[in-house]
């Protein structure tokens, strides 16, 4: 057995536990060690008088962060911190850590994240940052949860592709066989063609590349993300299934946020005028993270939401497989949701008319040859809308934290290929 309870779990009496060493207090004839597991803490008391002498010798000589296991009583205590303590019977010290420690992870002083990163599982034995990954796990099951109550399939679409999805440049080739490959930017084209079957509401959960060379806080050339695409006719059900999902997983999660029930909406064209009002350059066909920021303020002064959707984009900027808006041609059926002034998400009304899609693919001096996915788009496919959402950069916004890389666990950069 290796241990009789988790730390928080304990009950007063006999226990047996197993966790690292966290702090070590040498008073003489008196030896407190600070025992944590994911839990949390507690201070395990070695009484010189009342233990074997071998016993009282191992604990001495055990280095911090090594796993051991403890024998003994819970007592309540006034001063012991969190008010119980573990009056020690007997130690085992079942691996020792090296001395000095690669990085520091008392939380006394602050590592530098890039070497936090290279030692990230030992860096998760922080409990601020083992609380990321915890968030992380309820947040991404609430949102499944969600979307099967409403009815969605979860399908698992493949990463290795021959068409590059988002429209050509960022992809990484792979070497397979003797044929030309990418991993994928998304599931996007899957995801839009897997409803001619009759699957009408899908979603799909798992990684996809970017090769972009970006050293950015917001920008990862490997992220999770969250695909989710079904039959409408209308953009506002897409705004709409949002506001349902993530006001559902934010408070499944516990995540505290600014969340309204209906999210402000503003066009591209608004979104503009507010950001250049607030002092933003901007970017003729785009947002850029400047005005995104500014959105966020604004929708957090204005509507006193940490959310916002910007609407209606330019074609120009914008993935050939949006559909365009009938009677201004320029603009497309588009969202991108700000979170705290930073996109988390983005979709649309997709072009389901054969014919309008491949004009959609020309228009952007791409050839409809090398787009594979277009032949199931001659066979009844319905009108259909839908939007992918970043994990880690919901993550990350909703911690407050200030570097994408902080919510990756592995994260992945023009850098970094290790752990
Ligand atoms: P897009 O490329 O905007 O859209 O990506 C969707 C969401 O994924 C996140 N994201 C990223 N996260 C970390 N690092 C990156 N390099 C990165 N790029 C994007 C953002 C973004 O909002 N197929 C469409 C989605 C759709 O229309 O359904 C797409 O991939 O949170």
């Amino acid at each position: 057995m290796i241990r009789s309870s988790y730390i928080a779990h304990l009950k007063e009496g006999e226990e047996v536990l197993a966790g690292f060493v966290h702090e070590k207090r040498d008073l003489g004839k008196l030896l407190f060690i600070i025992l944590k597991d994911k839990t949390g803490e507690i201070q395990v008391v070695f009484k010189k008088n009342a233990v074997s002498e071998e016993t009282f010798k191992t604990a001495k000589k055990v280095s911090r962060e090594s796993f051991v296991k403890v024998q003994g009583e819970v007592k309540s205590s006034e001063k012991a911190p969190g008010g119980r303590e573990l009056i020690a019977k007997s130690i085992e010290i079942i691996n020792k850590a090296e001395t000095p420690l690669p990085i520091e992870i008392s939380g006394k002083v602050e590592t530098n994240l890039d070497k936090r990163i290279d030692w990230r599982f030992l860096d998760m034995r922080r409990p601020e940052v083992m609380r990321i990954f915890n968030l992380e796990s309820k947040f991404v099951k609430a949102l499944e949860d969600f979307m099967h109550d409403e009815g969605f399939t979860r399908l698992f679409f493949s990463r290795i592709t021959g068409e590059a999805t988002e429209g050509g440049a960022d992809y990484f080739p792979v070497l397979y066989f003797d044929k030309e490959a990418f991993l994928a930017q998304s599931p996007q084209l899957y995801k839009e063609s897997v409803l001619l079957s009759g699957i009408d509401k899908v979603y799909d959960l798992g990684f996809v590349y970017r090769a972009e060379p970006h050293h950015t806080t917001r920008h990862l050339t490997e992220f999770m993300s969250f695909d989710v695409e079904f039959v409408t006719d209308e953009m506002k059900d897409a705004l709409q299934l949002q506001e349902k999902l993530l006001n559902y997983a934010f408070n499944k999660a516990g995540i505290e946020v600014r969340i309204p029930k209906r999210f402000p909406v503003v066009s591209f064209e608004e979104a503009q005028e507010i950001a250049k009002s607030r002092g933003a350059e901007l970017e003729k066909h785009d947002l850029t993270p400047e005005a995104e920021r500014k959105l966020g303020e604004y929708a957090l002064e204005s509507y006193d939401s940490d959310f916002i959707f910007v609407i209606d984009f330019p074609f120009e900027k914008k993935p050939f497989y949006l559909m365009r808006k009938e009677n201004e041609p320029d603009l497309t059926y588009s969202f991108d949701l700000l979170f705290k002034g930073l996109e988390i998400t983005s979709g649309g009304l997709r072009e389901h008319r054969y014919e309008k899609r491949v004009e959609n693919i020309k228009a952007k001096g791409l050839d409809p040859e090398k787009f594979d996915h277009l032949r199931f788009f001659k066979y009844g496919m319905p009108p259909h809308a839908g939007f992918g959402l970043g994990i880690e950069r919901v993550i990350e916004k909703a911690l407050n934290l200030s570097n994408i890389r902080e919510a990756t666990l592995l994260p992945r950069d023009p850098e970094r290929l290790k752990p």
